[in-house]
C-alpha cells in the first residue's frame, strides 16, 4: 500500500481544529475538517482544544432511551471505519467514548437542538430529546472525514476537530416532497431518499400519493383505486406503475420516524383526480369513465362537487389515511382545480377541510385552499412565483399557517439550466444560488415570518424514473433549502464553500449529484 507523501505529512499535524493550511495539505485519505464545515450551518461554533480521534477501541455510550439514535450513529460509522463501535450503557473507565444523553439542556435548544462537545478524550452529545440527539449525530458525521473505500481505510485518521457546537433550528417544519403519482418510486427508493435528506436535518417527508395518472396508496374501502390506478403502465408516458400497500406505507412511516422524519401523505383533490375517476366512474358528474391519462397536462379533472358519493369517497380516504399516519398533517392538495368552478371549489373545501380535523389531523393543502374560510385552522403550502399573495395573506390574518415552497426557488423538479437533461422549466431555471438566496420568513411581503412554519422542497416526478434522477435534481439544491429551514444565519459565500467541501461525501455515498459550476467542488 503506497501512501501519498501529503497524507503522511497530514498525519503528523496536530489534531486541533483544522487550520486552513491543514485542510489544503490533507490528501483524500485524511482530510481535516473544520468544526464549522457543516450543512445546515450551526448556530454557534466554538473551535478549540485538541480533537477526538476515533479508534478501534472507541465505544458509543447511550442510555436505553437513546438506543435508536446510538444505532443510527453506529450504522453510519461502522462501515466507513471498520471499527466495532459497540453501544454500551456505561463506558469502561478510560475508554475513548462518544457519549449520548438526554436531559434538560435548556429551553433554547427546544426539541431538535443539541450541544456537541469535542475533547481529546470524548465526544459528548446532549439534547432535550432524541430528535435533538439525531440532529447532533448528523453534525458529528460531517465532522469526520468523508468515508473512504476499504483499500485505503487503514490509513485514515478518523478525527473530529475540538470545540463546541450549540445548535437548534430556525423553523419547525423542514420538508421534502416526493411525487409518487407521476412515476412510482419503490419503498426502497423512498427509504434511500429518507436517508439522504435526513443528513440535512429535514424532518418532514411529504408523499404526493395520487394524481391524474395514478393512485399509489392502498385504500381498502375503494380497492379499484390501486388495482386500476396502480397497475403497470400508469406512470407518465405509460412507464412504471405500482402502489404502496398499507403494510409498506406503515413500514415507511416507521423507517422515517426512526430518523426523526414525519411522513405527510397527500391525496390531491378536487382536481388531479383522473386516476380515481378511471377506477370509479361514479366519481364523475356524468358517471362515465374518462380515458386513463399518462400525459403531463394538469387542471382538466375534477370531483363532482354536487354528488354525495364524492364526500363518501373523500371521507373514506381521509379516514383510512389518518388511521395509518401518526404525524399531525394530512395534505388534501387543492391546487390547479381549473376544471372546478370557484363556487364549487369553496363548497368542496368548506366541507372537506373539517373532515381532516374530524379524523384528528391538521389539514394541509396547496395555497389555493386559503380562499376557503375553513382554512383558518389549516396549513397552506405556498407554491406561487410572486412575492405577495392577497388571498393567502387574508387567510393568515384568520390563523392559517404557511409552508414556503415557491416554485421558482424551491422546486427541485425545475431544471438547473437549459442544458439540464431532465426536469421541467415552467417556473424558471433554478441554479444552486437561486435555490439558496432567499428568505422563507420574508419572501411574501404580506405574510409575517411568525405565520411561516417552515420550508419544503417539492420534487415532482414527471421526468424522473430512477433513483439517479431523484438524486441529480435533489442534490445539491435540497441541501440549500434545508439550510434555509434550519440555519438562522444566511451567507452564500459560506454555504458555497461548505457545499464544495461536502461534494466528496456524496461521491463516496454514490449519490448522483449535480456538479454546479457555481461551486468549487473538493476532489
Ligand atoms: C404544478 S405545483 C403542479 C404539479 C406539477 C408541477 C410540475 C402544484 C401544486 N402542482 O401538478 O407536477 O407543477 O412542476
Amino acid at each position: 500500500m503506497r501512501v501519498p507523501l501529503a497524507a503522511l505529512l497530514a498525519l503528523a499535524l496536530p489534531l486541533t481544529a483544522a487550520p486552513a493550511a491543514a485542510t489544503a495539505s490533507a490528501s483524500a485519505t485524511s482530510p481535516a475538517v473544520s468544526l464549522g464545515s457543516v450543512i445546515p450551518a450551526p448556530v454557534e461554533v466554538h473551535p478549540g482544544g485538541p480533537g477526538f480521534r476515533l479508534t478501534a477501541g472507541t465505544v458509543i455510550e447511550a442510555p436505553a432511551t437513546a438506543l435508536n439514535v446510538a444505532r443510527r450513529l453506529a450504522e453510519a460509522l461502522r462501515p466507513a471505519t471498520g471499527f466495532p463501535l459497540p453501544i454500551v450503557a456505561h463506558a469502561p473507565h478510560g475508554a475513548r467514548v462518544i457519549s449520548l444523553a438526554t436531559g434538560a439542556v435548556g429551553a433554547r435548544l427546544g426539541g431538535e437542538g443539541y450541544r456537541l462537545g469535542v475533547r481529546e478524550s470524548e465526544v459528548t452529545l446532549r439534547a432535550n430529546g432524541n430528535a435533538g440527539l439525531f440532529a447532533g449525530v448528523q453534525t458529528l458525521r460531517q465532522l469526520l472525514p468523508p468515508a473512504i473505500d476499504a483499500s485505503t481505510r487503514q490509513h485514515a485518521r478518523w478525527t473530529v476537530p475540538g470545540g463546541t457546537i450549540v445548535d437548534y433550528p430556525r423553523f419547525a417544519y423542514r420538508g421534502a416532497m416526493l411525487d409518487e403519482a407521476r412515476h412510482f418510486h419503490s419503498p426502497d427508493e423512498i427509504k434511500q431518499y429518507i436517508d439522504e435528506i435526513s443528513r440535512f436535518k429535514v424532518n418532514y417527508l411529504h408523499l404526493h400519493l395520487a394524481d391524474d395518472q395514478g393512485w399509489r396508496i392502498q385504500i381498502d374501502s375503494w380497492p379499484r383505486l390501486t388495482r386500476i390506478g396502480g397497475a403497470p403502465g400508469t406512470g407518465v408516458d405509460g412507464v412504471g406503475g405500482g402502489y404502496l400497500t398499507k403494510a409498506q406505507y406503515r413500514d415507511l412511516v416507521r423507517y422515517a420516524a426512526d430518523r426523526y422524519i414525519t411522513i405527510v401523505p397527500e391525496i390531491d383533490m378536487p382536481g388531479h383526480v383522473n386516476a380515481a375517476q378511471v377506477a370509479y366512474p361514479s366519481l364523475t358528474c356524468d358517471g362515465k369513465a374518462p380515458p386513463p391519462r399518462t400525459d403531463t397536462d394538469v387542471g382538466y379533472s375534477s370531483l363532482c362537487i354536487g354528488k354525495e358519493i364524492t364526500y363518501k369517497f373523500v371521507e373514506d380516504v381521509i379516514r383510512e389515511l389518518a388511521a395509518m399516519t401518526p404525524g399531525p398533517y394530512l395534505h388534501i392538495g387543492g391546487d390547479e382545480a381549473h376544471a372546478t368552478t370557484a363556487a364549487d371549489y369553496l363548497t368542496f373545501e368548506q366541507r372537506v377541510l373539517p373532515l381532516v380535523a374530524k379524523y384528528g389531523k391538521t389539514a394541509y393543502g396547496w395555497n389555493e385552499i386559503a380562499a376557503a374560510p375553513a382554512a383558518s385552522t389549516a396549513v397552506a403550502q405556498y407554491w406561487g412565483l410572486d412575492t405577495s399573495n392577497a388571498t393567502l395573506a387574508a387567510a393568515v390574518k384568520r390563523g392559517t399557517k404557511v409552508v414556503m415552497s415557491p416554485a421558482n426557488l424551491a422546486y427541485l423538479d425545475q431544471k438547473y439550466n437549459p442544458q439540464t437533461p431532465i426536469g421541467l422549466d415552467w417556473a424558471g431555471y433554478i441554479e444552486v444560488r437561486t435555490a439558496y438566496d432567499w428568505d422563507p420568513g420574508t419572501l411574501l411581503s404580506d405574510v409575517p415570518a411568525s405565520a411561516v412554519l417552515g420550508v419544503e422542497a417539492p420534487l415532482w416526478s414527471e421526468t424522473l424514473r430512477k433513483m439517479d434522477d431523484i438524486e441529480f435534481l435533489a442534490f445539491p439544491r435540497l441541501a440549500a433549502i434545508a439550510e434555509l429551514g434550519w440555519s438562522h444565519a444566511h451567507s452564500w459565500e459560506s454555504f458555497r464553500s461548505r457545499l464544495g467541501a461536502y461534494g466528496p461525501r456524496w461521491d463516496r455515498q454514490g449519490v448522483d449529484f449535480y456538479r454546479s459550476t457555481q461551486i468549487d467542488w473538493a476532489g
